[in-house]
C-alpha cells in the first residue's frame, strides 16, 4: 500500500517517503512514528542512495534527518531502536559534535553525513 505514496523509493524490503515539510529532530521523529514508520535509517550505501535521491527531488543543498543520535553517549551514534550504528557515510572530519552541541545527523545532497543540533529544521523523510 505505502507504494501508493507519491515519490517513495524503494530499496529492498524498504520504501523511503518525505511529506516535504522541514521539521526539528523531536517533531520528524514524531511524524514518521504517528505515519507508521520511523526516520531514514540507511543501513547499506543502496539504502542511503534512496535517501540521497528522495533528497535530492527537494533540489540543491537539501538536508534531511537520519534517525541516528548520540544523546545516549557523546559520539556513539545509535538508531532510535538503541542498536549501535552499522553502517556510515560521514563527510571527512564528521561527526565533530561542533560547539558540543551536535546530537542529531543529517544527509546532505551529495549522500555525505554530518552530526548537527538538533533543533535545526531538516527535511524529514520517513522509511517504511
Ligand atoms: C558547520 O558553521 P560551522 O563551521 O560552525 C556545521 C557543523 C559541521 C561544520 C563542518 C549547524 O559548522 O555541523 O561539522 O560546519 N554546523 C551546522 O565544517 O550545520
Ligand atoms: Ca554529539
Ligand atoms: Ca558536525
Amino acid at each position: 500500500k505505502i507504494l501508493l505514496f507519491h515519490g517513495g523509493k524503494q530499496s529492498g524490503d524498504k520504501v523511503f517517503v518525505t511529506n516535504g515539510l522541514e521539521e526539528n529532530f523531536e517533531n520528524a521523529q514524531r511524524t514518521c512514528r504517528e505515519a507508521g514508520g520511523v526516520l531514514a535509517t540507511p543501513k547499506s550505501a543502496a539504502e542511503n542512495s534512496a535517501t540521497q535521491e528522495i533528497l535530492n527531488t527537494k533540489g540543491e543543498s537539501a538536508k534531511a534527518f537520519l534517525g541516528i543520535s548520540d544523546f545516549q553517549v557523546e559520539g556513539i551514534f545509535r538508531y532510535l531502536s538503541g542498536e549501535k550504528i552499522i553502517f556510515t557515510n560521514w563527510n571527512l572530519g564528521e561527526p565533530n559534535n561542533s560547539k558540543d552541541n551536535e546530537d542529531c545527523v543529517e544527509i546532505q545532497d551529495n549522500g555525505k553525513w554530518n552530526d548537527i543540533p538538533c533543533n535545526l529544521l531538516r527535511l524529514v523523510i520517513c522509511e517504511f
